[in-house]
């Protein structure tokens, strides 16, 4: 990858500018300075390699060298935008379910942030958020995805089996078209943010729908329930034991099905 062959393979897509580095800390720390010097709205920081690459609640996010897509997106939320965050890692995973379709390649999401291919990680999705007094001035969608296998961390790391679109297809894809696709699907589903179109999309594409999932949020003990849907903010809504409905709103959480928990 290089800066002059990913704006010409990009070109046909309204982004804004586009930063490439061949070895970062973390792409979304770019992306957060560079939002505060202005950058226009769909602005690209990607990298080739992450040296902090990070997940959720300070975990780790693994990016070697040229084998993966780790990359930020600088979006500028509408006043309607704003008021619905959760959305935006929907948005991330469904353009990426988009762009992996193209390969015929059926992806699911893990609620809240991970894209799975036969079950296993192969993208994660981290948002995060520039407010300015009461407004989110900007939102970084930062995402990392495995394309070829030797993305993967070592297994000990994973919390989660993990694998990569090269396993998936049985041969390595080209970096820069998937990352095209996933870019174009982004900006086809942010026009439909927030809509019945974008939340059944999601709802379709939940992994363990009608199944019984555990769930973890920070210290707080563990919620067992069946994932039913998804709610208009993208809440995950679960059935509790006794019949009971449980929305679940982002936070710190861990879900998995609960015929694989340890
Ligand atoms: C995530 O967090 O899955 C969000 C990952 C977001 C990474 C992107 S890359 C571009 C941008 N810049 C950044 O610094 N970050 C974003 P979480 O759900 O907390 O999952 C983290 C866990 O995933 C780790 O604890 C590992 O177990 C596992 N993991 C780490 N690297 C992985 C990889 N390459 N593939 C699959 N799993 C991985």
């Amino acid at each position: 990858m290089d800066q002059h062959s990913l704006q010409k393979r990009l070109s046909d897509l309204p982004l804004g500018e586009i930063r490439y580095f061949e070895q970062v800390g973390s792409t979304n720390d770019l992306a957060l300075t560079w939002a505060k010097q202005s950058a226009p709205d769909y602005s690209l920081v990607i990298a080739d390699e992450q040296t902090a690459g990070r997940g959720r609640a300070g975990r780790k996010w693994s990016t070697p060298p040229n084998s993966g897509l780790a990359l930020s997106l600088i979006l500028h939320p509408s006043t309607t935008e704003q008021t619905i965050p959760l959305l935006f890692t929907g948005l991330g995973a469904l353009g990426l379910v988009q762009a992996f379709k193209k390969y015929n390649l059926p992806a699911q999401i893990k609620w809240p942030n991970d894209v799975l291919l036969n079950g296993k990680k192969a993208a994660g999705i981290l948002v995060e958020t520039a407010w300015v007094g009461e407004q989110i001035e900007t939102l970084v969608l930062g995402m990392g995805v495995n394309i070829l296998k030797s993305a993967l961390p070592a297994a000990d790391e994973l919390q989660f089996p993990a694998t990569s679109l090269e396993e998936a297809l049985g041969k390595a894809p080209d970096r820069i078209q998937v990352l095209h696709d996933l870019l174009a699907g982004i900006i086809d589903w942010r026009q439909h943010l927030g809509t019945k179109t974008f939340i059944f999309a999601w709802e379709a594409a939940l992994a363990y729908k009608g199944e019984m999932v555990q769930i973890w949020k920070g210290n707080d003990a563990s919620l067992i329930g069946q994932i039913e849907g998804l709610e208009t903010d993208g809440g995950l809504r679960l059935r509790l034991s006794r019949n009971e409905a449980s929305i679940v709103r982002v936070g710190e959480v861990h879900l998995r099905p609960i015929n694989k928990v340890a």
